[in-house]
């Protein structure tokens, strides 16, 4: 018998895609993109057709592992939940930590934190390493996380990709650019895929995307294209154009051609990637360019305006069933050293995330984690990361769990996953897995409710706010779920002012003078972080054009955290003073990781992994 469902990719890409899932007797026969749905239009990447890979995969886990020595003992998901009950209760709660991440973007897979919510309070993490300088620099210039809709792109000139590699990291982006056939303006100190593809590109040096912004006001301000309050003019002005040109290696022709862009009466949106605000005044950066936005009258217009991350969706669901609870909170990419500076801990629990491989510093991670007594993760698969836990339970793929699936990273729908099939008889989803155990702890406030009313409960608003029914959801498996007046909504620039363009630093630093390399550790196309590095085994490949070094060489990348044998791969394009290397390769290849720094932003607490500087050694076979 043939069946289809609706599925929705969770993974934390900026895209949403829709999925038809095609079930013959019982079995997943095929998936491929839904065609009908407005921004995904039937495509679907490597990424998502890897679900179905991964749903069929022999190593996937199948039951809860308890380990015993070197051998890991399979249990009975009772026994599971009864064991962790066991460990959890009556202990203080402050020396339970929980780490997260967004492994599924499912509305079901905040069944951990609702868990601790009511067990706690617990210690946990607080900002990110991902987008938080990005959203802090929202927050301050605009109150809230908000951006312009892709619908926006038809009515724009141009689109500018700061630092956002459409092409690999967010295809659908793309994939509108080219169908408006708008030119791409592109922004990156890598020639990335994306960089191939535009129209006008500009390899800046990393880090001085602050003075970029700055040199485009400059020059529209001296053109007489630009009004400034006199004493903003005289800052602007303050500022020499050699020092702007050596800051970011562009000519005074790239950065007049750049500012014509933003003269004028000119329509441009500019997509802000996630790799220019991993540095320690990431945040600047993001908020520079929404202030160029503001003074060139380049927001609130059709076709126009800037998007870095938009939360008002997820702001607009209900969370019926949450505590406020007072955690204690370390930031995130401390991680490390925080867990180690504690000898009281009793539980770590780990899900939606692979830690040992994408948290900075590797080598602080594992010897932080060892102090743990009890680990306990939740996982599709053996990860480094669940290697190193005492009990792992297994997690249903993206077709065993019925789920409701958003994401603020670019598309503004909201979507659902049937469950398709049924998962394997010891494979229960995270949502039944804490209800369980808060049944074992006695947790009697716990919503006792099953999975799809608690999924119900949260969207309810915003179904009645649009007329659309649970059914209606279910069926089509999408919606819209913003109201015209939020579409609609002028964004206001809060902060007003030219202040972040007040205290650059005008001396230039060149790591290269001191034989060290800038690291940046991009997002590799083919893989969503290290989940689709599971069957890699050769060394990572490090980017590089240096004098001396050829493809095949083999090296070992240093930095003040740790050493990492690599494999050179030439890349003629790259700029000196930089190599590269794609983050996600597990430790059968190499973690990147183990050389990447631990500092994070001024503001916003994100993981500032592009801080690094390494050296590179040849070393013989
Ligand atoms: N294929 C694929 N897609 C993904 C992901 C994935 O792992 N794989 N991950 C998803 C997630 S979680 C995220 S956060 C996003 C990230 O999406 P993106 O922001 O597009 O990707 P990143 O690779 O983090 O960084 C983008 C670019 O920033 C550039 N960059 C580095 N430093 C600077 C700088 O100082 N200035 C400028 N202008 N650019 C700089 C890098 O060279 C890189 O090409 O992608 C999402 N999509
Ligand atoms: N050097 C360097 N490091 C980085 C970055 C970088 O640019 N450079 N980028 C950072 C960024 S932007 C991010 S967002 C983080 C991402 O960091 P992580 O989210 O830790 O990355 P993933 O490798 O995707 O790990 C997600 C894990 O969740 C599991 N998973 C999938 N579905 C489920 C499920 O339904 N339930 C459970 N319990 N688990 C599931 C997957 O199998 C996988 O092991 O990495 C960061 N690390
Ligand atoms: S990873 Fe992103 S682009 Fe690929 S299928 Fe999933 S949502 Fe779509
Ligand atoms: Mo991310």
């Amino acid at each position: 018998m043939e069946s289809s469902y609706k599925a929705t990719c969770p993974l934390d890409c900026f895209d949403l895609c829709l999925m038809d899932v095609t079930v013959v007797d019982g079995e997943i026969q095929k998936i491929a993109g839904a065609k009908e749905h407005p921004l995904t239009c039937g495509v679907l990447c490597k990424k998502g057709m890897d679900h179905l890979v991964r749903h069929r995969d022999q190593d996937r886990l199948k039951t809860p592992l308890l380990r015993q020595g070197e051998r890991w003992l399979p249990l009975t998901v009772e026994e599971g939940v009864k064991m962790l009950a066991e460990k959890l209760g009556g202990v203080d709660t402050k020396s339970i930590l929980y780490f997260t991440d967004s492994g599924h973007n499912g509305l079901s897979k905040t069944a951990a934190s609702l868990f601790f919510q009511h067990l706690g309070p617990i210690t946990t993490h607080r900002g990110s390493l991902c987008w938080d300088a990005g959203n802090f620099a929202l927050k301050k210039s605009l109150g809230i996380h908000a951006g312009v809709r892709h619908t926006q792109i038809p009515d724009a000139d141009a689109i500018v990709l700061w630092g956002r590699n459409a092409k690999d990291t967010n295809l659908h982006l793309y994939m509108q650019i080219k169908k408006a056939g708008k030119p791409m303006i592109y922004i990156d100190p890598i020639v990335t895929a994306t960089a191939k593809e535009a129209e006008e590109y500009y390899c800046i040096k990393p880090n001085s995307d602050l003075e970029l912004a700055l040199a485009v006001v400059k020059i529209l301000s001296q053109q007489g294209n630009l009004y400034l309050a006199p004493k903003d003019e005289a800052m602007v002005a303050s500022y020499s154009m050699d020092m702007l040109v050596e800051k970011t290696g562009l000519s005074v022709t790239q950065l007049e051609r750049l500012s014509t862009h933003f003269a004028g009466d000119k329509r441009i949106i500019t997509y802000i990637g996630y790799g220019l605000q991993r540095y320690t005044n990431g945040a600047k950066a993001v908020e520079a360019i929404i202030a160029l936005h503001y003074l060139t009258g380049n927001v609130n217009k059709p076709g126009t305006g800037f998007h870095f991350s938009d939360k008002r969706v997820s702001k607009s669901l209900a969370k019926p069933y949450d505590v406020v609870r007072e955690n204690l909170t370390f930031v995130k990419s401390t991680f490390g050293t925080y867990v180690s500076s504690r000898d009281d801990w009793s539980v770590l629990l780990v899900d939606k995330s692979n830690p040992v491989v994408q948290l900075p510093n590797t080598k602080a991670v594992q010897e932080a984690i060892k102090k743990i007594p009890f680990k306990v993760g939740i996982d599709l698969f053996m990860t480094d990361t669940m290697k190193e836990m005492d009990l792992v339970f297994p997690a249903p793929s993206v077709f065993e769990c019925q789920d409701v699936v958003i994401t603020s990273m670019f598309s503004p729908y909201l979507q659902f996953t049937e469950e398709c099939v049924p998962p394997p008889p010891e494979v229960v989803s995270e949502y039944d897995l804490f209800q369980r155990l808060a049944g074992a702890l006695g947790l009697d406030d716990f919503p006792k409710v099953g999975l799809e009313e608690f999924l119900f409960q949260h969207v309810k608003p915003v179904l009645e706010a649009q007329g659309v029914t649970w059914e209606d959801l279910k069926t089509t498996g999408w919606m819209d779920p913003e109201s015209e007046k939020e579409k609609n909504r002028k964004l206001q620039w809060l902060e007003g002012s030219l202040d972040v363009f007040a205290m650059i630093e005008t001396k230039t630093e060149n790591p290269g003078s001191k034989g060290k390399y800038r690291l940046i550790t991009p997002h590799a196309k083919e893989s969503l972080h290290s989940q689709g590095f599971r069957t890699v085994t050769e060394l990572p490949l490090v980017y590089m054009n240096e004098p001396g070094f050829e493809s095949g060489d083999m090296v070992v990348v240093a930095s003040d955290q740790g050493r990492l044998r690599c494999k050179v791969k030439l890349d003629e394009n790259l700029q000196s003073g930089l190599v590269y290397i794609y983050e996600g390769y597990w430790s059968h290849s190499g973690i990147v990781n183990s050389i990447t720094t631990d500092a994070y932003s001024d503001e916003g607490d994100q993981a500032a992994y592009y801080e690094t500087l390494v050296s590179v050694m040849k070393i013989k076979e």
